[in-house]
């Protein structure tokens, strides 16, 4: 097992992850088998800087700023001890993806270089930020709350934050504490991290510290210089297979995969097998939600041996469908385009 990022807690084994500098992307087969969620010990990691270990006794969330009546600090037993709700959701990186940028339209965007892995869903369960603005006196005036993460300064930029519209931040944000059951994990935020359901992943800042209101619209290098503009995810498809994954010509083989987007639920899913020739609807089952992700599968009899490509294209509820090429964008985010994955049909 290859280990030591000093950047991140938990161990990284070749098979789950690939490693992307301070970062770790999933491996899709490493889904393959699993249930609803991803699992803590798969979940992608996108470190700006690296893992912090907060000592929890004496960690405080501070909810502060022109936007809020009466200042309050939370303690973790506290925030632990208040009404509860629990949420499956995706956080998916704005980049996932940017890899295709080059290799699929061969218009390479700078940046890290995500394959599909940079997603996962878990059930998180926290207290609603709503909760903890009304119990500070949020004001009728308040226009954005601005998370803080306490990881180290990123480069000049000072400690990772971004602002977030009141609006959002009243509706279904939550700060939360426990990820698929477990206390969350160091590399996901240990005490507590805002989970943002539908956004790109910057939103759901990890190892909050505090939490200002502010009554004027607020800039921080987090929506100026880096994730201007994006805020809901687009629609996107992967499959739970290897990259050149090695295929029995014996089938039918039930070839699996997930499909997701920020703005609403999945309500089609097609699949093509010789490279987008024809396409033949996946079926679903179980759950179906909005904010996370719609397993899907399909059956497929090679007709022979050697190089096939595998096309998965999705369909939201708001009628938005994955298209074949995405238009260029200058940081590589929302590469939404059918990402083309090669197999190895193989005797046997
Ligand atoms: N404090 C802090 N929060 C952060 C980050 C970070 O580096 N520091 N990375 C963000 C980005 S870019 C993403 S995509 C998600 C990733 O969440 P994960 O590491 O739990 O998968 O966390 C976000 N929250
Ligand atoms: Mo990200």
């Amino acid at each position: 097992m290859k280990q030591a990022l000093a950047t991140i807690v938990k161990p990284l084994p070749d098979q789950l992850f690939r490693v992307h500098g301070a970062s770790a992307e999933m491996r899709w087969e490493a889904m393959s088998g699993q249930g609803y969620h991803t699992p803590n010990d798969r979940f992608f990691v996108r470190n700006h800087t690296a893992t912090p270990i907060i000592d929890v006794t004496t960690w405080r969330l501070l909810v502060h700023g022109a936007g809020v009546r009466c200042p309050r600090e939370f303690g973790y037993d506290e925030l632990r001890a208040m009404p509860s709700r629990t949420l499956d959701v995706a956080i998916e990186c704005a980049g996932n993806g940017r890899r295709f940028y080059g290799t699929q339209q061969h218009d390479a965007a700078p940046g890290t270089q995500w394959g599909l892995g940079a997603i996962g869903v878990a059930r998180w369960r926290g207290v609603p930020l709503r909760y903890l603005l009304k119990q500070a006196g949020v004001l009728p005036g308040a226009v954005d709350v601005l998370p803080t993460g306490l990881d180290a300064p990123f480069e000049g930029y000072g400690h990772v934050r971004r602002p977030l519209p009141i609006d959002k931040a009243m509706d279904d944000v939550l700060v939360a504490y426990e990820m698929n059951g477990e206390r969350l994990p160091p590399d996901h935020g240990f005490p507590v991290r805002l989970v943002v359901p539908g956004w790109v992943g910057i939103a759901s800042i990890k190892w909050l510290g505090e939490i200002e209101v502010s009554t004027k619209e607020l800039f921080t290098p987090w929506n100026t210089v880096f994730y201007p503009d994006v805020t809901t995810q687009p629609v996107k498809s992967a499959f739970e297979l290897a990259w050149n994954a090695r295929l029995p010509r014996s089938g039918p083989h039930i070839v699996r995969g997930r499909s997701w987007s920020g703005s609403g639920r999945i309500v089609r899913v097609e699949v093509s097998f010789d490279s987008g020739l024809s396409w033949r609807t996946a079926e679903h089952h179980g759950q179906h939600l909005v904010s996370a992700w719609l397993p899907w599968h399909i059956s497929w009899a090679p007709q022979r041996t050697g190089a096939h490509v595998l096309m998965a294209r999705a369909t939201d509820e708001t009628g938005t469908t994955q298209p074949l090429v995405t238009p260029r964008h200058p940081f590589g985010y929302h590469f939404d385009a059918v990402v083309r994955h090669p197999v190895d049909v193989v005797i046997g």
